[in-house]
């Protein structure tokens, strides 16, 4: 966008800030559009909204009993999941977005860009939307603006941010925010890229409406963005749930998780506990369940919040069982994309447990040969203020002081099912170490072995090198760090079945978690970690096998020392900004395992 064009004629701005008129008024003379919306975010625009998309059939209402102001989005067919392939990061140096981004020159990226967004908005609106990732009040929050001809990205950003007058007033009184220009384009996989400008602190995202591509907020600012500034800052932008753990005394701890996408974050951050625990008096909060800005404390420890105000969360699986306060959530007001419907024009997908799909997510009448009724990465989208275990918490502007990091990935054999790691530095290795098999949530091949340390490899904005020297450089002196953990709730036994139940099941390694943060829990030394030792988490009324006992609560140290060559293979292609402390706590380990 080079040429300072004059302000459309239906320029009708409610904003005094130069910088953020400027850059509206240069993308309208680059895109064209018939019509400026500002978002003001009002229970009245969003209705006007609403009305519009069921006019022209972006939105499609739900049974209105059952599902009152609730949607179904059918996205286009090509348009199901984040394209990795298709993200960039586009830094002066490439070195500074690292063998774990695809790279483009920035002068390159934006003449690609501009060249799509050439007057791609001509008979559409160009909406604005400010919001703001956190609580509104927030010293840890951060503001941005997507310029979108989505109505529908609009109405999902409404859901997932703080979104209009109030971050406007922010934006305007810090004068700083970034910037994400989206448009749908022509939904064609060959015209589509999200481009990241983390030196500009900005995002282009052509060619497609769906979630982490489009919904700039969350991947690509909340992470991608975000984790750039969190360096320069010196705080930390993850891709992890929280959640609070009420024991019976009253006393509340938050955990945060690193899972990747479709690994059950949204299920561990509602998690309901078994009934012995319920009896006990265990409560269990939601503070948030995928994205995790967290910043050291004055008293050392630190401090997180969710950036986002609301869940887009994986339909398929999710049920009675698996995770009843998401079902109790989505009951009303909530947009659904690519699900199922019934009969009765109710929401379906796989694993729902009730009900039978009428029309499949593409709305064909289902067939069972054309695959699965609902997309596996089918979503929804709804308020967190919805989930009855929202955490009061969540809204705390000072955030959430955090005891225990977590770590985890869909591993389904070698990885026992909890442990320690022995302090900070081993923490951060056994994170940049993580490995786990891909899911629906990108498109490409499901159930492909990758690593993907942190939970980060779609998400992280710079160098993986950079970046754990990041994570390294809080163990300071007077640093009061959570302890840190590795769970895989994902592993099989011979007969392809999975040995732990998982669910609400998990609050038992909850509860060893929190035990071992306060010390009050037994555990055994191996060479990759701290395990329960026998007796130490709680399996009552379980009933586990010998060979499931054996795999869940003991590692083979043969097949660990294969798996640490195979890590020392992998943190080489980080090249020299690997932080050599990683390396060698990485060589101790395999030279201990023999
Ligand atoms: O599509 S999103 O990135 O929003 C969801 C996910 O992959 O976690
Ligand atoms: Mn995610």
């Amino acid at each position: 966008m080079n040429a300072v064009t004059p302000l459309q004629p239906n320029f009708d701005t409610p904003t005094r800030l130069e910088a953020l008129n400027d850059w509206v008024a240069r993308t309208a003379a680059l895109t064209r559009p018939d019509r400026i919306h500002w978002c003001d975010g009002s229970d009245a625009e969003n209705a006007a909204l609403l009305a519009r998309m069921q006019a022209d059939g972006t939105l499609l209402p739900l049974d209105g009993e059952a599902y009152p102001n609730c949607w179904l989005h059918r996205s286009d067919p090509s348009d199901v999941a984040r394209v990795e392939h298709l993200t960039f990061v586009c830094t002066r140096e490439r070195d500074d977005a690292g063998p774990n981004n695809h790279w483009m020159a920035p002068g390159d990226a934006h003449a690609k860009m501009d060249a799509l967004f050439d007057g791609c908005m001509r008979g559409r609106t160009m909406y604005v939307v400010p919001y703001c990732m956190g609580p509104i009040d927030s010293p840890l929050a951060r503001c941005g603006v997507e310029i979108t001809d989505s109505p529908y990205v609009v109405a999902n950003m409404r859901i997932m941010t703080r979104m209009g007058a109030a971050a406007l007033a922010r934006i305007e009184r810090e004068g700083t925010f970034v910037r994400g220009l989206h448009s749908t384009g022509e939904l064609d996989p060959d015209r589509r890229f999200i481009m990241h400008f983390p030196e500009e602190l900005s995002i282009q995202s052509y060619g497609s409406g769906y979630g982490g591509n489009a919904l700039l907020g969350k991947k690509c600012h909340a992470l991608r963005i975000a984790s750039w500034q969190a360096r320069q800052e010196g705080w930390l932008a993850e891709h992890m749930l929280i959640v609070g753990i009420e024991s019976p005394q009253g006393e509340t701890h938050y955990i945060a998780a690193a899972f990747p996408s479709a690994c059950g974050k949204t299920n561990l951050a509602m998690l309901i506990p078994p009934q012995g625990y319920r009896e006990a008096g265990w409560k269990v909060w939601t503070v948030g369940d995928d994205i995790c800005w967290m910043r050291p404390g004055a008293d050392g420890r630190l401090y997180a919040i969710n950036p986002e105000a609301g869940f887009f969360g994986v339909a398929p699986g999710t049920s009675a069982q698996s995770n009843p306060n998401a079902l109790a959530s989505i009951r009303h007001d909530t947009i659904f994309t690519n699900v199922a419907v019934t009969a009765d024009n109710r929401p379906w997908w796989e694993g729902l447990g009730e009900g039978e799909p009428a029309t499949d997510w593409q709305g064909r009448p289902y067939d069972p040969a054309n695959g699965p009724a609902a997309h596996p990465n089918s979503r929804f989208t709804v308020s967190a203020k919805q989930c009855p275990s929202y955490s009061p918490e969540a809204e705390n502007p000072a955030g959430v002081p955090i005891s225990a990091i977590v770590f985890g990935g869909r591993r389904a054999s070698l990885v026992p099912l909890v442990f320690e790691a022995r302090d900070w530095t081993h923490g951060v290795l056994v994170g940049a170490v993580m490995g786990s098999e891909t899911t629906a949530a990108a498109t490409g091949a499901v159930g492909v072995m990758r690593p993907d340390p942190m939970a980060m490899k779609p998400f992280c904005g710079y160098h993986y090198g950079d970046y754990f020297a990041h994570w390294l450089s809080f163990d300071q002196p007077g640093a009061k760090l959570p302890k840190v953990f590795h769970v895989n709730w994902f592993r099989k036994g011979d007969d392809g079945k999975f040995l732990w139940p998982g669910y609400g099941e998990n609050m038992r390694v909850l509860e060893w978690i929190l035990a071992r943060v306060q010390g009050t829990a037994a555990a055994t030394q191996t060479e990759i970690g701290a395990l329960p030792s026998a007796g130490a988490l709680n399996l009552d009324g379980l009933s586990l096998s010998a060979e499931a006992k054996q795999a869940l609560f003991a590692i083979d140290r043969t097949q660990w020392a294969e798996e640490f060559g195979r890590i020392g293979e992998y943190l080489q292609t980080l090249g020299d900004r690997l932080p050599e402390k990683l390396e060698q706590t990485r060589a101790e380990i395999a030279r201990s395992l023999g």
